[in-house]
């Protein structure tokens, strides 16, 4: 294999261990012989650090000084990964760390393993917001994250001797985390509460309470950009911290409990829900980040200025809401407008309107963020008005626009009730220049269902940017065999920074030497997998199975139940006899999903799950043909580990329901084959690959629509196909929960009367599908030859060419010169 050449460094392998001597020496206060695997981890990061900081400081120079518009990405997540390697790839470095570390007496992977991965984010949204903020370093675009430092990131999942998912704190900053650099000189001042007075005819806000937000800046080096933009995530902290000296003890406890209060904004990233409730503290960190993030973004563009123009902010940088997290940014960015620097309703208006652009992520209608006004009015109070203000023009402006009352009324920001509602959607939509979605069919459906009223009045504010995924971590760092055979394939490895070029493997798919060059790639990820899932969790894959996995949040939508249905139904064929073991063709099923801590019926599903793999992978009479793994605790060094030896991907949603999906992105572009419904991105990853690379089945957008009118009956699917009862009864009948019949009750009684997202409807389509994936899977190289044309067609799904599509449709900007 050839070897992939590592950009122009900036660095030796002297250099870099004499920098972790150093660093050794004068940072962690050890000796390199008295030195762990984990101070060689802090050493080193540092040293990349101090390597990417002359780029970082020229390139927020540029910035600054410059003419070119800078994109601001507010994001309530950013599940970033773990820093060390990806820093190292990016900045040119991965060889001369793997040397240096060696040539300390270290093991490159004990160094790397040492790192705690950030957890800032629920799933696809928080992924989703660290690849772009990458492919904005990697174009050489200047850019600002701007989120939140969780101190406890999403929870850490376990599961109990019944197979329940426990969920733990994630301490991720249990220990030295050198990547963030904790700026307290450029804290910002946050307020809440109190009341709106008026002062000689103008509106003061008079604040009853207020935090510091602190910054904690990250780099985000560029690919082979020379470019490193910044990731701030802030910090809540107390301001009465020294005013604890001043109480005596009877006073002590009372005393600290403001800084208790003020430092749990940022304490905790909320665990997405199934059905979100008004959430206090919630709106606290929505509005605490933004506020924070807007005031730094004044200070950075005007320096000094006490009298700014800021009728130039539009040209400075544009703001993205990712989803309706950030949207109390909106009336917070008038609120300074007018009541902090004087400017006029018109003028703000029109400064805001230009600065903000809204991506949704969502089709579900209970993950729209609705806030009750009075919350808004407690926390936020001058907001609150600005926001009914808002309301009025806006209703004004429609009401030159359409004669439809009806209409008008429904597009209400603030609804009219006797405990009227803010809806953020509606909120963002308005105040904005741009709203997209994720995925084209989930653009159309925003268009013509969610924001239907919006998109007839204002039918140009409306567009669509299909996501996409950085394939520096997910091909290069996650795949480093397939990234040198890509290499060899196409004579060059531009297709790091140029994703289209995996265009040029499509004729090697003709080539048999090359396909089952690629399917030895495969094999050795499988065995790699097999070692890790024995060194982590004590599973004992066999690497000559095929490799099937679902990794994704669990939700019903999602349809985990689907999966394990047809495996069930499988397991029940063997054990009737039906079907002959010796036929059956040997799979691994493997699932990664952490359920809302709240969600009754996702949680009874993964229990159910772990109860299945219990059950069949003891079963002697299966002879090791079927077997089900759970790896607890799914985040990002799982993904990048599995992903890779996967063959074959579950995207299995009910159609209309999953905005997008990212991780149908990475297994195609890592060579796995998709079995999955026409929903979101896998419309566009089928049209690409072509209909015979990828499995579909089941019904449509528009069959599900006429399902749910004329009235759905999951039972009728039950009576009808033998497989689907036998499945469900045997779930019924205790088999999973050692004879009891009540565990699983309430997921039954759910299958056989409600089924909300039609899992009954789609099973037989299912299982059908599975016949024709194992007689492709019975022809390795017909297998493999498909596989490696999902590699080759999916370069489109870049998140390079998604932020390319944001700076040419939405945000109107482009690189540094
Ligand atoms: C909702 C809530 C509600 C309250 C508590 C915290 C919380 C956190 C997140 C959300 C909404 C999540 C929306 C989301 O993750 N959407 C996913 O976005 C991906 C990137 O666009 C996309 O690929 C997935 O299809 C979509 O489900």
């Amino acid at each position: 294999m050839t070897e992939i050449t590592a950009p122009k460094s900036p660095v030796t392998v002297a250099e870099f261990t004499e920098g972790i001597r150093e660093q050794l020496k004068y940072g962690q206060g050890v000796t390199p012989e008295q030195a762990t695997p984990a101070d060689v981890y802090v050493a080193s990061s540092l040293v990349v650090r101090h390597y990417l900081q002359d780029a970082w400081f020229k390139t927020q120079q540029d910035m600054v000084n410059g003419n070119t518009k800078a994109v601001g990405y507010f994001s309530a997540e950013f599940l970033i990964g773990k820093q060390l390697r990806n820093a190292l790839l990016n900045a040119g470095m991965l060889d001369q760390f793997d040397a240096a570390v060696e040539g300390l007496g270290f093991d490159p992977q004990d160094v790397v393993d040492s790192e705690y991965e950030p957890a800032l984010g629920n799933g696809g949204l928080g992924r989703l917001a660290a690849c772009y903020v990458d492919s904005l370093a990697s174009l050489g675009v200047p850019a600002f994250g701007y989120g939140i430092q969780y101190r406890y990131g999403i929870f850490r999942q376990e599961f109990d001797d019944q197979g329940r998912q426990v969920e733990r704190p994630e301490y991720w900053l249990a220990n030295e985390e050198p990547w963030g650099h904790v700026d307290y000189n450029r804290s910002q001042k946050v307020s809440f509460g109190g009341e709106v007075v008026e002062e000689d005819g103008k509106k003061v806000w008079k604040p009853a309470w207020s935090v510091r937000a602190v910054p904690v800046d990250y780099m985000v080096p560029g690919y082979k950009s020379g470019r490193v933009d910044t990731l701030r995530l802030w910090s809540a902290r107390s301001y009465d911290e020294f005013d604890l000296l001043t109480f005596n003890k009877s006073e002590y406890l009372d005393a600290v409990k403001p800084k208790v209060e003020a430092e749990n904004i940022s304490k905790i990233l909320y665990p997405e829900d199934s059905t979100p409730q008004g959430k206090r503290l919630r709106l606290e960190q929505q509005y605490f980040f933004t506020a924070a993030s807007i005031q730094d973004v004044i200070r950075v563009f005007y320096p000094g200025q006490s009298d700014p123009d800021l009728t130039t902010l539009p040209d400075k940088i544009t703001f993205q809401l990712n989803d309706t997290h950030p949207v109390i940014g909106i009336p917070e960015l008038m609120r300074v407008l007018i009541d902090e620097y004087g400017y006029d309703w018109n003028t703000a208006w029109d400064i805001t309107t230009k600065t903000f652009n809204y991506t949704c992520h969502t089709l579900l209608p209970e993950a729209l963020e609705v806030w009750p006004a009075d919350l808004i009015g407690e926390l936020l109070p001058r907001h609150l008005e600005i926001i009914n203000e808002i309301n009025d023009h806006f209703l004004e402006e429609l009401k030159g626009k359409t004669r439809d009352k009806d209409k008008i009324e429904r597009m209400r920001i603030v609804t009219n009730e006797e405990n009227p509602k803010v809806r953020m959607a509606y909120l963002a939509t308005a105040g904005g220049s741009h709203v997209n979605g994720v995925a084209e069919l989930h653009s159309q459906l925003l268009k013509d269902v969610t924001l239907r009223d919006f998109s007839d009045l204002y039918p140009d504010k409306f567009s669509n940017v299909t996501n996409g995924v950085t394939p520096r971590r997910f091909i290069r760092l996650a795949n480093p065999r397939l990234s040198a055979l890509i290499t060899e394939g196409l004579g060059t490895d531009k297709w790091l920074s140029d994703l289209d070029l995996l265009q040029g493997l499509e004729p090697l798919a003709k080539d048999d030497e090359f396909v089952k060059k690629f399917a030895a790639v495969k094999q050795a990820n499988k065995e790699d997998f097999a070692a890790y899932a024995k060194r982590e969790f004590g599973f004992d894959l066999d690497p000559n199975t095929m490799f099937n996995s679902m990794i994704k949040r669990l939700h019903e939508y999602k349809r985990q139940s689907l999966k394990i249905l047809a495996l069930i139904a499988k397991y029940a064929d063997i054990k009737s006899g039906k079907v002959s073991v010796d036929d059956v063709l040997p799979r691994t099923v493997i699932f990664g999903a952490k359920s809302a801590p709240g969600y009754y019926l996702a949680k009874m599903t993964i229990q159910l799950i772990n109860n299945v793999a219990r059950v069949v992978n003891n079963d002697p009479d299966i002879k090791g043909k079927l077997h089900v793994y759970y790896p607890w605790n799914y985040n990002v060094r799982l993904a990048q580990h599995l992903i890779p030896a996967t063959e074959l991907d579950e995207q299995i949603s009910q159609a209309g329901k999953e905005a997008s999906g990212t991780g149908n992105m990475k297994f195609a572009l890592n060579g796995a084959l998709t079995v999955g419904t026409l929903d979101g991105a896998n419309v566009e990853i089928r049209e690409r690959v072509g209909a015979e690379n990828f499995f579909l089945f089941g019904m449509t957008v528009d069959e599900v629509d006429a399902l749910y009118a004329q009235g759905y009956h999951p039972a009728v699917y039950y009576e009808r196909d033998p497989r689907l009862k036998a499945a469900i009864d045997m779930v019924a009948d205790g088999t999973f929960s050692n004879g009891d019949r009540n565990t699983y009750a309430p997921l039954v009684a759910d299958w056989l009367t409600k089924d909300w997202f039609m899992t009954l409807a789609d099973f037989t389509a299912y299982c059908d599908i599975q016949s024709d994936i194992e007689a492709l899977y019975r022809d390795p190289l017909e297998w493999n030859r498909k596989a490696l044309l999902n590699v080759a067609r999916t370069g489109y799904f870049s998140s390079d060419r998604a932020i390319q599509d944001y700076l040419d449709n939405i945000w109107h900007t482009g690189p540094l010169a």
